[in-house]
């Protein structure tokens, strides 16, 4: 799961996409309301992909990190404004509960930033009346991501 609410938000899930690997699909892009962290912070763009790698997970979420240092990142305030996070939701079906990975993202289901665009790529992994159920925050398609800044 991409997100991005500072700067060229665009830009910034780009360069994640072209940082990841082989990306084998896209959802849309989401412009959503935040939710949690200090009042005041802008508008997030959200988008998931699905990503085929060899990597283990740990060797995959290191890679993770550094294409969210390669955004200039700065880890200030917890769900506070940030030029990209990128979050793993799933790795196949595998579970992991340690300090550095939790896998399924323990977040995924009460969000919808982050189902609307699962639902796209992944219909099998979102909860069924998820969109019913979930809190109505602003969630916006902006369709597919432009390939060039505009
Ligand atoms: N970590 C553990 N499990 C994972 C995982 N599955 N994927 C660890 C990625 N990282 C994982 O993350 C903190 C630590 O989580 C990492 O060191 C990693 O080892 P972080 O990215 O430094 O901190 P964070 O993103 O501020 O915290 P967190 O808990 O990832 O935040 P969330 O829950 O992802 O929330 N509103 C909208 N509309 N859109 C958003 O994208 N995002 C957040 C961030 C809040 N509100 C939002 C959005
Ligand atoms: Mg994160």
């Amino acid at each position: 799961a991409l997100g991005s609410n500072l700067g060229d938000r665009e830009g910034y899930l780009r360069l994640a996409l072209e940082g990841l690997g082989n990306v084998v699909a896209v959802s849309d892009v989401y412009e959503t309301e935040p939710i949690g962290g200090p009042d005041a912070q802008g508008a997030y763009l959200n988008m998931v992909a699905v990503v085929d790698t060899s990597l283990d997970p740990f060797a995959f979420l290191r890679r993770c990190q550094r294409v969210e240092a390669h955004a200039l990142r700065q880890r200030l305030v917890r769900w506070g404004p940030r030029t990209l996070d990128v979050d793993i939701l799933f790795f196949d079906d595998m579970r992991l509960d340690t300090p550095e990975l939790t896998v399924p993202h323990p977040r995924v289901v009460e969000r919808r930033f982050v189902l609307a665009p699962l639902a796209q790529v992944a219909p099998d992994r979102v909860p069924e009346n998820w969109d019913e159920v979930l809190p109505a925050t602003v969630v916006t398609s902006r369709g597919p991501l432009p390939e060039q800044p505009a």
